[in-house]
């Protein structure tokens, strides 16, 4: 086992879950804080903006932040930067797939999408005002220069070709085909499980006497929850009911989207939910007691109802 200070982070004797209110909280305060108020100007698009971020969400990206800070013990007033900062590319990544060009959705998280809400010039102006602020918000936190350029560099790449655009780009390219499981998983990879892995990495970074066993562990997991979330994902387009999953049922097949149940079956999506579970929950033997936050997220990822 590698050697890890305990978190510092409130009520530790807790189960995860009794904290999640806490840091959503934490993440709310701190994405209030960095947003353009509604009544700047240009209002219109500040209000947009806002609404992409506060229209919902589940905000498993941040508290992925938090929960790993608790593994490393790493105080939760530093995370509050890295939370918002990749919450904010989450929403800029929302208000481009739903436009006409990307997946043409007209509902999100229960309600209008962004282009629907205002238009769709608004819509893609405050996607790309969230996406400059998110790298604001990393430049700003209270980490030495080195660290907070290493925090740049691995959320650019997890948005930009190699990262989240390119699995988009492989997903759109995908419509009407048959992708081989891996070529599946590596789409997915790319597409949502980059922003899942930055979310895990960064915080590593802010611990730069983090044993090499750990931030390979660490790593390792991040890549496998990544993936599952996404079949998840799937398997709610295709199983899910509208009205829980916020967005219309079934659009994936509409789409003739290349997804893994579509392609497999939902046992088989299901199962390698399951696999992708262990293999995860393995990742993370190294951390030992610590990671109990990151298992509890693992399988609520897997096990989530929308
Ligand atoms: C130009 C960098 C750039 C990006 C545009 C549109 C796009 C490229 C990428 C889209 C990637 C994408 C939307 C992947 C899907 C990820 C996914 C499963 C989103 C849903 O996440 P949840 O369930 O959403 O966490 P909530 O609503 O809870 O926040």
């Amino acid at each position: 086992m590698c050697n890890i200070a305990p978190g510092a982070s409130p009520n530790r004797t807790v189960s995860f879950h009794r904290r999640i209110d806490h840091y959503l909280a934490r993440t709310a305060r701190k994405l209030d804080a960095v947003l353009p108020s509604a009544d700047e100007r240009p209002e219109r698009l500040h209000d947009a903006m806002r609404y992409a971020v506060f229209n919902g969400g589940k905000r498993v990206r941040p508290l992925l932040v938090y929960a790993t800070g608790e593994c490393l013990g790493i105080d939760e007033a530093l995370l509050d930067g890295p939370a918002a900062a990749i919450e904010l590319i989450h929403a800029f990544s929302l208000v481009h797939d739903d436009l006409p060009a990307m997946d043409d959705d007209d509902l999100r998280r229960g309600k209008p999408t962004v282009h629907r809400q205002y238009d769709e010039a608004t819509a893609i102006l405050a996607a790309d005002a969230l996406q400059p602020l998110a790298f604001s918000v990393l430049a700003d936190i209270e980490a030495p220069p080195d660290v907070r350029v290493r925090l740049v560099r691995l959320l650019a790449d997890a948005c930009g070709s190699i990262g989240m655009t390119g699995g988009q780009a492989i997903d759109l390219a995908s419509e009407g085909r048959t992708l081989s499981a891996p070529d599946l998983e590596h789409m997915y990879a790319l597409k949502t499980g980059a922003l899942i892995h930055a979310s895990v990495v960064s915080v590593g970074l802010l611990k730069p006497d983090l044993p090499e066993d750990a931030a390979n562990a660490l790593d390792r997991f991040a890549r496998t929850v990544g993936v599952a979330f996404q079949i998840r994902d799937d398997i709610l387009d295709i199983e899910g009911e509208t009205e829980v999953i916020g967005k219309p049922a079934g659009s994936d097949a509409g789409l003739r989207k290349a997804t893994y149940p579509g392609q497999f079956g939902i046992v088989d999506a299901r199962r390698r939910c399951d696999e992708l579970l262990a293999d995860a929950f393995r990742e993370l033997a190294p951390l030992d007691g610590h990671a109990e936050s990151l298992r509890w997220l693992a399988r609520y990822i897997v096990e989530r109802a929308f």
